[in-house]
């Protein structure tokens, strides 16, 4: 048996961390080998720290026999303290009339405080993947908070926007899901995201080629995988869920299995594919060893990617701009 990792999960008993915490308890995340530390987080409010109870206590009702421990706290540095991953879920959500200036800054808040307690109490190899809204940006305020573990160890989740991506190409096509390859995201999780439909493939044909309704994919696709958070609100009354704690699990477990498969991570920035430089701007990645990656560079974007590239780029130096006193 190996040794336990420790994983901590912030906004553990929010609706994200419901989903996300048995799978990763059950092994689906680190593998059916790996014992794991459960590190949940939750804000210091009685109501928040009871659920958090609840939590735990289904979770020992499972009986995942993976699960080597478990700590519940609304104190960071013990939720981080030795931490090998940390999965930063938790954020506020954003309230009505509040703008999105308000909400970066607000939420902001929570990342440099995170950022700077991870980098002093995490493990030497700790990786943070952050998908508490505005993802992106709370990723960059984070790792600019952090002084030990270098920029690269943070990334933000945009493999919920390749997932449902895949989804809609596939639909389309009236083809399986597995048989789409290579859709990958370029820049916010935001409506502004650019899922790249020229280089992906359907069967490994061009997408283009097999769905020939260009229309469809510039005027439909795109918007759908961008307004596709906001559908699901308005079908089920609360925010996706089971979708995006799966999309984190892809995400971690895509970085942590070396390999030829291409996902979408948000990463910062080299400059590549029309980045400003130090953004968290999602590119192509490949996993090169376990939890390290490089940005996949070779793709060629047309004047249509590189429009949309820039205006998802400008949004994101926008954000920057906004929260620009929290960099560190
Ligand atoms: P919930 O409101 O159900 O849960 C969030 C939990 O985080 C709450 O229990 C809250 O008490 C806790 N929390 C707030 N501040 C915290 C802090 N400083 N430390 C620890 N815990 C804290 O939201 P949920 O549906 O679980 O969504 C969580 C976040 O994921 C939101 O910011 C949401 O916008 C974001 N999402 C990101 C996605 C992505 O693709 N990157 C997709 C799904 C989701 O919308």
């Amino acid at each position: 048996m190996k040794s336990p990792i420790r994983v901590a999960v912030t906004g553990a008993a929010g609706q994200i961390g419901y989903s996300l915490i048995p799978r990763i308890a059950s092994g689906d995340v680190f593998g059916k080998d790996q014992p794991v530390i459960l590190q949940m987080l939750e804000v210091p409010v009685d109501k928040a720290q009871q659920a958090l109870k609840g939590v735990a206590m289904e979770l020992e009702d499972c009986a995942f026999p993976l699960v080597h421990g478990m700590v519940l706290t609304a104190d960071p540095a013990i939720a981080f303290k030795d931490a090998n991953w940390c999965l930063l879920v938790g954020s506020k959500p954003r309230g009505p009339g509040m703008e999105r200036a308000d909400l970066l800054k607000d939420n902001g808040k929570i990342f440099v405080g995170q950022g700077r307690t991870i980098d002093e109490v995490a493990a030497d190899d700790c990786r943070v993947a952050v998908v508490g809204n505005p993802c992106n940006t709370n990723c960059m305020i984070a790792a600019a908070n952090a002084k030990r573990l270098k920029p690269e160890r943070f990334t933000a989740m945009t493999r919920l926007d390749q997932n449902r991506a895949a989804s809609q190409l596939a639909n389309k096509a009236g083809v399986l899901v597995s048989d789409v390859s290579d859709i990958l995201i370029y820049g916010n999780h935001s409506p502004t995201m650019y899922p790249d439909f020229f280089n992906a493939k359907i069967k490994g044909k061009a997408v283009t080629d097999v769905i020939t309704d260009r229309k469809w994919l510039e005027e439909t696709f795109i918007p759908t995988v961008g307004k596709r958070g906001a559908a699901i609100i308005e079908a089920r009354g609360a925010s996706s869920a089971t979708s995006a704690a799966n999309a984190l699990i892809d995400h971690v477990r895509a970085l942590m299995t070396p390999g030829a498969t291409l996902h979408s991570v948000a990463v910062r920035s080299d400059g590549s594919y029309g980045f400003s430089e130090g953004v968290w701007a999602s590119v192509p990645v490949r996993t090169v060893a376990p939890g390290t990656y490089e940005v996949v560079k070779g793709f060629t974007l047309n004047d249509f990617a590189k429009d949309k590239i820039a205006k998802t780029n400008a949004e994101l130096v926008s954000e920057r701009d906004t929260v620009k006193d929290m960099l560190g």
